[in-house]
């Protein structure tokens, strides 16, 4: 069974042109105006509308046990979603616990993500170090197609990088051939912080803003930026929320260090004023980390994208009920933290950043697809529509309008940071791997369809000392 997109308007990171496209076998094998159609071909009409990249959102966590409890999306639930906003790649977390070897970790979210519907590949979180984590770092770049380690900052007491771990890590990375990503908030500052609320007797979600302040990001994320510059390493800061970090960020990368930013579609189009809301369920279900910001940091953030200091936009997908939220009713501490947006990604960013003129629709697709895929080395398999490339594949309508609500989400959780948002600018049809899963409002995920993608390291590189890297690992296993 063929796909032949016929009579849109192709649109890569580089250019947008006339082209039809056609899918076989899960791959792109032909683009071109006036394609013939083989026999047993679907013929999808895309007059009028853009034939873009599927989008790779790369901080996702489906199935994430978090804060006493498990999400409300498992990687089926989650990854259909994201089909329905044409998304076709997640990268998730293997967020091991500390001690827990990290392989016995990825093993078990390997196997939680066996039902995806559609493709996910994962960043490994080193939460704790001894030997056994810097020899299973290199068996899980050699022989298992990882070449991401991710370290929280934040989350005193549980998941914590301290800069032991940080040094050790970035070190270990660079041999290998990886990228190190952090989550930017000193988390002692923020363990600090929330006591003192506490003690003040202020324990509501409006808390959860005071307790991490700009100020508390833009420090780690300058700190992760400076361990990363003396060992020679890049770095890739997740969910960049806040001028702080945003200049954090720009001052190294005009210096010439290789930093990456990612930035949330919540991040770049809600503010502060959530928290502030009297009905506990609204205000909890916008309890996230960073949280949402203030006004100017909105339009801070949209510059970085636009100046190509900010480099991907993500959702970091971790939907809990209100059943759940309703666990720190008396002490905001114990909200579990995370908010979806997995569907609405890619809608959000073209309404608020095409439709103003901020991007064109040709960085839209850099920040939605391409620069995730050439950041973390799955390009041009992921982020093009061209010749080669895997089917995932998005038929945009660019005239076409939805209102985003809990009450029409394919996502779980009951609830969506942008509900009531009429955004205009929709996917019309989604192609996954070269099948047909979703057209015009009707979803059509199957349940373990998707595929683990395996991400090779990067070449060696010189560390700080001006040495070769030692020797890297050999490239990934393709299973
Ligand atoms: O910190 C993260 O990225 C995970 C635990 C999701 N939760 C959140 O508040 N961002
Ligand atoms: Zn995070
Ligand atoms: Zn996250």
């Amino acid at each position: 069974m063929s796909i032949l997109i016929r009579g849109g308007t192709v649109v890569n990171a580089d250019r947008e042109f006339r082209a039809d496209v056609l899918c076989q076998d899960g791959k792109i094998i032909a683009v071109g105006e006036h394609l013939s159609a083989p026999a047993d071909t679907e013929i999808i009409d895309a007059s009028g509308q853009y034939v873009m990249p599927g989008g790779i959102d790369p901080h996702t966590h489906m199935n994430l046990p978090f804060m006493g409890t498990v999400t409300a999306d498992d990687f089926f639930t989650g990854t259909a979603a994201g089909l329905a906003g044409g998304t076709t790649t997640i990268i998730d977390f293997v967020i091991p616990d500390p001690k827990q070897p990290l392989m016995d970790a990825y093993k078990t979210w390997r196997g939680w993500a066996e039902k995806s519907a559609g493709d996910y590949s994962f960043h490994v979180a080193v939460t704790w170090w001894d030997d056994s984590v810097h020899a299973d770092m290199g068996t899980l770049v050699r022989d298992y197609g990882v070449n991401s380690f991710k370290h929280f900052m934040a989350y005193k007491n549980a998941i914590m990088a301290d800069d032991e771990i940080l040094v050790k890590s970035f070190s270990r990375a660079l041999e290998l051939g990886a990228m190190p990503t952090v989550h930017a908030e000193n988390g002692e500052l923020v363990f600090l912080l929330q006591q003192e609320l506490l003690k003040k007797g202020i324990t509501g979600p409006e808390a959860h803003p005071l307790s991490r302040p700009p100020m508390v990001e833009g420090e780690a994320a300058n700190r992760a930026i400076a361990i990363a510059n003396v060992l020679n390493t890049p770095v890739y800061i997740v969910h960049v929320s806040c001028i702080e970090s945003l200049e954090a960020i720009t001052r190294a990368r005009s210096k010439g260090q290789r930093v990456f930013g990612e930035v949330l579609a919540g991040h770049l189009t809600i503010d502060d004023s959530v928290y502030r809301h009297p009905d506990f369920d609204f205000a909890a279900g916008h309890v996230m980390s960073p949280p949402f910001r203030s006004k100017e940091h909105q339009a801070a953030l949209w510059q970085g994208l636009q100046g190509g200091n900010l480099h991907t936009t993500a959702t970091d997908h971790c939907t809990f009920c209100d059943t759940q939220k309703a666990a720190g009713k008396s002490d905001f501490t114990k909200i579990p933290n995370g908010c979806g947006g997995v569907e609405d990604r890619m809608a959000v960013i073209w309404d608020a950043g095409v439709n103003s003129g901020k991007l064109t629709p040709s960085e839209f697709v850099k920040v939605t697809s391409t620069n995730a895929a050439q950041i973390f080395n799955i390009y041009p398999r992921k982020g093009a529509v061209a010749v080669g490339a895997d089917a995932d594949v998005v038929v945009w309508d660019p005239q076409g309008t939805r209102t985003i609500s809990a009450k029409t989400q394919f996502a779980k959780g009951g609830f969506n940071v942008f509900e009531g948002r009429t955004v205009r600018g929709i996917p019309s049809h989604t192609i996954s791997a070269g099948k047909l899963v979703f057209k015009q409002g009707e979803l059509r995920a199957v349940q373990g369809a998707g595929r683990h993608v395996d991400r090779p390291a990067f070449s060696p590189i010189y560390d700080a000392l001006g040495r070769m890297a030692s020797q890297a690992a050999p490239k990934a296993v393709q299973r």
